[in-house]
This record gives C-alpha cells, sequence and structure tokens, in this order.
C-alpha cells in the first residue's frame, strides 16, 4: 500500500498505527502541510479535500477519510 500523510498529522498517525499493528507493508510520502503541498494539483487529483491521509491499495482508487480508512482495512 501507499500512503501520503504527515509526521504531524492526528488523521495519518490513525491510519499508520493501523497499518503497523496489522502488519501491512507500505510506503509513506510525506506532504508538507506547511509549505501547501497538499494544495498542489497532483495531490488534488488524489484527494480533491487536499488532506491526509490518502491511501492507495493496490491500483485501485485513493482511500480518504481516516475512520473509512480503518474500516476499510479492518
Ligand atoms: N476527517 C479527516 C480529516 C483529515 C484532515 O483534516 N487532515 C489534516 C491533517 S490532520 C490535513 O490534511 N489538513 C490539511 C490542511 O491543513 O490544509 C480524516 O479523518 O481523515
Amino acid at each position: 500500500m501507499k500512503m501520503y500523510g504527515n509526521w504531524r498529522s492526528a488523521a495519518a498517525f490513525r491510519v499508520r498505527i493501523a497499518l503497523n499493528l496489522k502488519g501491512i507493508a507500505y510506503k509513506e510520502v510525506f506532504l508538507d502541510l506547511d509549505s501547501g503541498d497538499q494544495h498542489k494539483p497532483d495531490f488534488l487529483a488524489i484527494n480533491p479535500q487536499g488532506a491526509v491521509p490518502a491511501l492507495f491499495d493496490g491500483d485501485g482508487p485513493p482511500l480518504t477519510q481516516s475512520l473509512a480508512i480503518l474500516d476499510y482495512l479492518e
């Protein structure tokens, strides 16, 4: 899996913790929220809400909203 996150995002932490507890391998792409990476067109194409986390499972569509992602992982 591939997750877009940020080191101080509580929502991204939620997903990171679940991925680690479940032993799911993932790669994390860190967005610099202070610099506005979340508002750049490349990321808005992934999550039009301009927020992390966003998770990709294989070639599937991007998953957003941390609680919905937790549900998906479960
Ligand atoms: N309800 C969303 C909240 C996502 C959210 O607000 N993420 C924050 C970081 S914790 C963010 O990306 N903010 C972007 C910004 O501040 O522009 C979730 O649980 O995933």
